[in-house]
């Protein structure tokens, strides 16, 4: 029998609201982390306790302007304690397939068994944990969704991208094995879903609770699940990881200050190369990345893909995490070893060779926070003490075992490290971009006060009312606009021929190895080549494009500020220095992520034997060949080229926008105030008021001053 609010073959899929598919209730350890990790976790992200600080006095200052303010105030107010309260800095894991990834997350929030990890049970999905220091309104939650059917018929028509490589190349065994795994795959899906799995698709499941069971439904893949044995279980709840593509688990975590989002990936194999674009999108969606590796093949050269995807983000973004050191036998003699390996390894392959390593093992970490400690393996405990021997500082405070377990598994070491960076980067930018909006609304209710005052004492001068303010303040905004996009229509055009000029010479320069090495060792001999030096053109013009852009952008909104400060000067004539119009901060340039998507160039091997064995004569080879690599690499120039250019394009529009926008209602109000306001001035309680509004407003000024870079 079913359980009522299943979704079986999924009619009836659950909406947000319904019960939980399947019996029984998530148990109470399900609801929430272990109230007694957070004595071991909350000191290591003192970081991110003191970027909350700093937002609270501004959600303080907003709430005291609020007060003195008229409704233009209010309301912005609301709009910039929003805007504090979104914050939420994303931290993404990658790593080899069984390094610990999901390990080490569970050990990272503190919740030993949230996530399934187990030997058979591999992740499949980004999963995506949102955590909040206060208790949701709407409570705990997760939702699931599942591969669009666009995606799907592209896996199952051209075998995802490995397919389409194969097919480009003309490898029809590789195209026979990709098409035996997905028919597999298909009939696997099937079985578990039932035949109308494919309505599925494109879907989302809700859940208004979560628990390990369920989320093991949809984001482990594994042999052992459900199918033959399980068969009626299986069924009746079904199990959705093979189509699911992405997995969303809200929750509360007191632990943490603020927000965070924490990040778990595939390990990036896959047969398909189907996740490795959901993978890449996960790291373009964090400021921060995790690299996990295995103590034991610490960056072996079957990690060429990983690589490449993090040798395209800057050391500040990633810190290498070292994990499983407690199988190590004797970890303080090879923890240097392995250091030296990676740092070898990255900077050979012009990886981010000044990246952090962290060296640990989540499961210490899981041990101290279960307080399990007596469990400890005899391997495993033989490598804790060699370790602690090295890796502990002698505390000032005596320290619980717990205590010290927790220290030696460097997971503690990581968080502090990942807070500080956060604090230190995306923290301070909120903090600052707010702060200058609140300046800048402190500034225009002082500058209002000085329009009264003006109105005042020379009732004769002409003002300016709020339509004529608001026609010139157009002027500017059009102007700025059009500057700006005149702008990133030069520099697009430069990096877009830049792109092309290095696209070409790959090319050329490959197709004459490629014919020199014919001319050498003639047709038979095999042939590589590796397609970094490609990357790392691209990449280095787009860091270029990337610096210009900024520094475009930022001239384009002091020239608006300035603009708009002189306009007030005009109209109300140089009140001190009453007004002082912050510019936004100029658009954050994201790593190219992107480029490090596989090609065929770096799969060379089985494919490129048969590609070879097909061809004849020398010209015909090299021209094909051209034509093929053109074919591979093309997509990763136009993605660059257009589709980060212009996404950072359309960021910086939004900020000049917003800027523009905020001023707009901000500065308006300056006409009102010049036309009315005298009447009210003149009873004692406005002047109480006001004496209060001005204080308020001067308080406020002297704080952000602290803030704002
Ligand atoms: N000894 C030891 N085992 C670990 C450690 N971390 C993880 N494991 C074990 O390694 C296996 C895989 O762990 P996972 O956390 O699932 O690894 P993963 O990287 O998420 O694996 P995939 O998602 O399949 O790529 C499990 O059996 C874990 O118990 C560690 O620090 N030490
Ligand atoms: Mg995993």
């Amino acid at each position: 029998m079913r359980p009522e609010g299943t979704a079986p073959d999924l009619a009836v899929a659950p909406r947000p609201g319904d019960a939980k598919p399947g019996e029984p209730e998530p148990s109470a350890p399900g609801q929430g982390p272990p109230p007694a990790a957070a004595a071991l976790l909350s000191p290591s992200v003192a970081g991110l306790a003191a970027h909350e600080q700093k937002a609270e006095s501004l959600r303080a200052a907003l709430v005291r302007l609020a007060r003195v303010g008229d409704e233009t105030i209010r309301t912005r107010a609301v709009q910039l304690r929003r805007q504090l309260d979104a914050f939420e800095p994303a931290v993404t894991l990658i790593g080899q397939v069984k390094a610990g990834k999901t390990s080490l997350i569970n050990a990272m929030i503190g919740w030993p068994d949230l996530l399934p990890t187990d030997v058979n049970p591999w992740t499949s999905v980004v999963t995506s944990l949102h955590m909040s220091p206060a208790p949701l309104p709407e409570g705990n939650r997760a939702r699931f969704r599942f591969f669009d059917e666009e995606e799907w018929a592209r896996l199952l028509d051209r075998g995802g991208r490995m397919g389409e490589m194969a097919s480009r190349a003309g490898a029809d065994a590789e195209l026979e094995k990709v098409r035996r795994q997905i028919e597999a795959m298909r009939d696997r899906a099937r079985e578990r879903l039932g035949r109308r799995f494919e309505m599925l698709l494109g879907q989302e499941h809700d859940y208004t609770s979560f628990d390990r069971e369920l989320i093991e439904r949809y984001v482990c893949l594994g042999d052992d699940f459900g199918d033959a044995a399980g068969a009626e279980e299986g069924d009746s709840q079904g199990r959705f990881a093979d189509i699911t593509r992405a997995a969303a688990l809200h929750f509360h975590h007191p632990a943490f200050p603020t927000r965070l989002c924490i990040r778990d990936t595939p390990g990036v194999n896959d047969t398909f190369l189907m996740r490795e674009q959901v993978t890449i999108r996960a790291i373009r969606g964090s400021r921060l990345c995790v690299l996990v590796l295995s103590a034991h093949q610490a960056l072996s050269s079957v990690d060429m893909a990983l690589i490449r995807l993090i040798s395209n983000i800057r050391a500040r973004e990633v810190v290498i995490f070292v994990n499983r050191i407690d199988e190590l036998p004797q970890p303080s003699r090879q923890v240097e070893e392995i250091r030296d390996s990676i740092r070898h390894t990255l900077s050979q392959h012009e990886g981010p060779a000044g990246a952090r390593i962290i060296f640990g093992s989540a499961y210490w970490a899981g041990k101290a926070l279960s307080g399990d400690l007596d469990a400890l393996s005899r391997d495993s405990a033989g490598a804790l003490l060699d370790w602690a021997e090295q890796a502990l500082e002698p505390a000032d405070e005596p320290q619980s075992p717990a205590q010290m377990i927790w220290a030696l598994s460097g997971v503690g070491t990581l968080m502090t490290e990942l807070a500080d960076r956060i604090a230190e980067s995306q923290g301070r930018e909120i903090i600052d971009k707010v702060a200058r909006k609140i300046r800048n609304m402190a500034e225009s209710m002082q500058a209002d006060e000085r329009v009264i005052w003006l109105r005042r004492k020379a009732p004769d001068r002409e003002l300016p009312d709020r339509r004529t303010l608001e026609r010139r303040l157009d002027a500017i905004a059009i102007r700025a606009a059009q500057d700006l996009e005149a702008r990133f229509d030069r520099l697009q055009e430069e990096f877009s021929l830049r792109l092309e000029r290095a696209h070409r010479s790959f090319l050329d320069r490959a197709t004459a190895a490629l014919i020199a090495h014919l001319e050498a060792n003639g047709e038979k001999a095999l042939w590589q080549y590796d397609p970094a030096g490609l990357r790392v053109l691209l990449r280095s013009g787009y860091r270029l494009f990337g610096a210009r852009a900024q520094s475009a952008a930022g001239e384009v909104y002091e020239a608006a500020a300035r603009e708009m400060t002189e306009l007030f000067a005009s109209c109300f004539g140089h009140l001190g220095n009453a007004l002082r119009i912050a510019p936004p901060a100029p658009p954050r340039v994201p790593p190219p992520v992107f480029l490090g998507q596989t090609i065929a160039l770096d799969l060379q091997v089985s494919w490129w034997k048969s590609w070879w064995q097909k061809r004849r004569g020398y010209r015909s080879l090299a021209a094909e060949f051209q034509e093929m690599i053109r074919a591979e690499t093309a997509p990763v120039v136009e993605e660059l080229g257009t589709g980060q250019a212009t996404a950072l394009r359309r960021e910086a529009r939004a900020l000049l926008d917003e800027f523009l926008n905020e001023q707009r209602a901000l500065l308006g109000r300056l006409g009102d105030s010049a036309r009315s306001g005298e009447g009210t001035l003149d009873d004692a309680f406005a002047t109480a008021a006001q004496e209060e509004r001005r204080s308020a407003v001067q308080d406020t000024l002297d704080t952000l001053n602290r803030y704002v870079g």
